[in-house]
């Protein structure tokens, strides 16, 4: 029973009105979150109730640090447009000690925000225009926050997108094989092996100075995003969890490889997984109609170089769960971390197909920015 999960924690926010009822938001791979409903006279109050998970968020009071910061900036920036922060920006909602987190007698985390109302976030994206919308919310995200001094943000999970580091762990995983499963994986292991080299580019390029380093959210997918139910316009970013210091590529590539794939992530049947390249290209005018004029030509000419990276950083942050014995992202069965390592290598293979294809998009956005 869900409510026997929350009832010690929600008398300690500061939530309005009497508790009426809660069910699970199930998409999340990390955290768990509840959606609440509240009864204040004839009004039904919403909210969003989370538990953080530690194991992957070792410091979840810089999360949340990192949060509310975040949150002020774009606050701020929506107030000096005039536009109403209402449903643009995630709120979090105090504990009744005046704290953004609530620690509860087993030392677990736990946050609330407003429940944004008649949004959609996007499990599946069917229709291009839906990809433009999340496009212009991440691109949007970037223009807001590229006056955000990156160095007040805490790392919350070191070297998150640091693929050449992520690589050498997944070597050490390889061999403590503490799930005694690496016998069954040497196809995936050598695929791994042969994009090692591509794999750390973007990083390398960060290291050169080659590329800039911006404020970035790190976990771009569909359903990070809200839609509004009614105008299908992009409303609000969220999942804040891994806004940190990045390349504006983690933020494109991770947003392709979820939202432009012709199957879900966890597809089984690789003969479905593909690059949809109207979804593609519908992500990419949005996102550079709202970062027109501050991205580099380095940055906008090496998208599709994020879209690789990031494809084969979580066929192997998958891969490396499923060795270890999924200790990290949370399945529905012993092989579903295989399932989505092979997903998004079967990706990553038609995202090479089309290598051309989206070198010449990108050199068009280009021409066109000019
Ligand atoms: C996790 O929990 P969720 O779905 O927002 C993960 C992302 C992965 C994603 C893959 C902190 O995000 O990095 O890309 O799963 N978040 C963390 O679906 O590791
Ligand atoms: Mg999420």
């Amino acid at each position: 029973m869900i409510y026997n999960e929350i009832k010690g924690i929600v008398p300690h926010f500061q939530f309005e009105g009497s508790y009426l009822r809660a069910s699970e938001i199930a998409s999340g791979n990390v955290n768990n979150t509840y959606r609440l409903e509240y009864a204040l006279g004839n009004l039904h109050k919403l909210y969003t109730l989370q538990h953080i998970n530690k194991y992957v968020f070792k410091n979840p009071m810089e999360v949340v640090g990192n949060i509310v910061c975040v949150t002020e900036h774009i606050r701020n920036k929506l107030v000096e447009q005039n536009e109403d922060p209402l449903r643009r920006v995630l709120e979090l909602i105090p504990s009744v000690d005046n704290q953004y987190v609530y620690v509860d007698e087993d030392g677990e985390y736990w946050r609330a925000y407003t429940f944004i109302e008649e949004a959609d976030a996007l499990d599946i994206v069917n229709h291009p225009d839906q990809m433009e919308e999340v496009g212009r919310a991440f691109g949007n995200f970037q223009k807001t926050l590229a006056d955000f001094d990156v160095s007040r943000l805490y790392e919350t999970i070191p070297n998150f997108h640091n693929t050449t580091k992520r690589f050498y762990r997944f070597v050490r995983s390889l061999d403590e094989n503490l799930a005694g499963r690496v016998k069954e994986v040497e196809d995936e292991i050598e695929f791994l092996f042969d994009h090692r080299r591509m794999m750390g580019e973007i990083g390398h390029l960060l290291d050169t100075g080659d590329l800039p380093v911006r404020v970035t959210h790190n976990d771009t997918k569909s359903n990070n995003v809200l839609l509004d139910s009614a105008t299908g316009k992009a409303l609000c970013v969220i999942d804040l969890d891994t806004v940190m210091p990045g390349s504006v590529l983690y933020d494109y590539g991770d947003a392709i490889r979820f939202g432009a794939s012709t199957a879900a992530e966890d597809e089984e049947d690789t003969g479905k997984i593909g690059l949809d390249m109207e979804k593609t290209r519908a992500f990419t005018r949005g996102f550079i109609s709202e970062t027109n004029g501050f991205l580099s030509d380095a940055e906008l000419i090496r998208l599709p170089l994020g879209i690789k990276v990031l494809t084969c950083e979580l066929a192997m942050r998958f891969l490396a769960d499923y060795i270890d014995g999924d200790l990290y992202f949370k399945v529905n069965s012993p092989t579903h971390n295989l399932i989505r390592a092979r997903a998004q290598m079967a990706l990553l293979r038609d995202v090479e197909r089309r290598e051309g294809e989206l070198q010449k998009m990108t050199e068009d956005y280009i021409q066109n920015l000019r």
